[in-house]
């Protein structure tokens, strides 16, 4: 709260950091104001999907062959209604989409591109169970009338922006446009985003994990022996390391930001169609990696930097370790010694 007790809104902190930038045309903080516009909207549906028959099965599959919840669909339509729009961005990719969506002709001149996941985690809905909305923005490489794909064929290093919407026991929005990670809690009485957690910096060590051990027996040798290792007894580093899994990414992030630790959701054997793990790139990995990084965390595919990935295609999906650096690079080390480079 600032000396008036009003405390700072997400308008203002945006407006703040553009005035660092002296060539900022004010676009970036209109397309902030347009993201948090769609986190409200959807923040009231979850809130209320209990009572109004939203929660439950369409009946219908999306791209990835999973059942489609309608609170995915609705959230789905928001981020699309809002973004095609705010005349921002020429293309868009989704969780929920087989392909892009190029934005109409009056929009091609948009300066970004930007992928999205509408609502993640929705298994776990019915179960009043954390969701949230994950976002990543890229400025525009194509040069033509239309964007591309590879508009949104980026490394992660490359984004303008990337952040997340948790809507748990209250409705908060984290951010980085590269100016390290804030956060910012929905005020429902007066409908504004406000500054809660400025500058979020994650421990360079945590004493928590974060994965979903039923996958145990699908794992490499590497990934198998770092989560023994972090369950075994040893007074001097302080394991065994506690075990914390929502089963929702953003919710599993959202903590291992703010108090360390590593989450993890290695590749596995189990799915044979999904051999590099079952989390995306595009709108889970890379921009929770970009946040990491910014908080001065790590994100890594066991193998390198998650930022450094160049995509081959839209819903490629990558092993992820991410959190604290020095848990991270303990996974690193585990995987290099054990699995190779392979
Ligand atoms: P979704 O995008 O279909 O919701 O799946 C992603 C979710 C993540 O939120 C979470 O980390 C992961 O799936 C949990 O998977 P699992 O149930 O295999 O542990
Ligand atoms: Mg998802």
């Amino acid at each position: 709260m600032d000396g008036r007790g009003l405390g700072v809104t997400l308008t203002r902190h945006i407006w703040e950091e553009q005035q660092i930038h002296p060539e900022a045309t004010g676009e970036f903080s209109d397309i902030l104001n347009q993201v948090a516009w769609a986190a409200k909207v959807i923040s009231r549906e979850v809130n209320k999907a209990g009572l109004v028959d939203l929660l439950g099965y369409t009946g219908e599959r999306n791209v990835q062959g999973e059942e489609v919840l309608k609170l995915d669909r609705y959230a789905n339509e928001v981020w699309m209604s809002v973004l095609r729009h705010s005349g921002h961005f020429c293309i868009l990719a989704s969780e929920e989409l087989a392909e892009p969506v190029v934005f109409p002709p009056k929009w091609r001149k948009a300066k970004y591109a930007i992928a999205i996941d509408p609502l993640d985690g929705s298994s776990n809905i019915d179960v009043n169970v954390s969701i949230g909305s994950i976002f990543a923005i890229h400025r525009r490489v194509s040069e033509g009338d239309e964007g591309t794909p590879d508009d949104l064929l980026q490394p992660g290093r490359r984004l303008a922006a990337a952040g997340y919407v948790v809507y748990g026991s209250s409705t908060i929005l984290v951010l980085s446009t590269g100016n390290g990670v804030h956060g910012f809690t929905l005020d429902p009485s007066v409908g504004e985003f406000l500054k809660s957690h400025p500058d979020i910096r994650i421990p360079a060590r945590g004493k928590t994990y974060s994965v979903n051990e039923g996958n145990f027996p699908y794992w490499s040798e590497g990934v198998r022996r770092f989560v023994a290792h972090m369950k075994e007894k040893d007074s001097s580093s302080g394991r065994p390391y506690g075990a914390r899994y929502i089963g929702s990414m953003v919710a599993d992030m959202h903590r291992t930001l703010l108090k360390g630790g590593i989450f993890m959701y290695p590749a596995d054997t189990k799915d044979p169609r999904k051999p590099h793990g079952k989390l995306r790139l595009l709108y889970e990995c890379a921009p929770m990696a970009f946040l990491c990084e910014q908080a001065g965390g790590a994100a890594s595919t066991g193998q390198g930097p998650v930022l450094d990935v160049v995509p081959e295609s839209l819903h490629q999906r990558v092993p992820f370790f991410a959190g604290s650096v020095e848990n991270v690079r303990e996974a690193e080390e585990f995987i290099a010694q054990y699995d190779g480079s392979a």
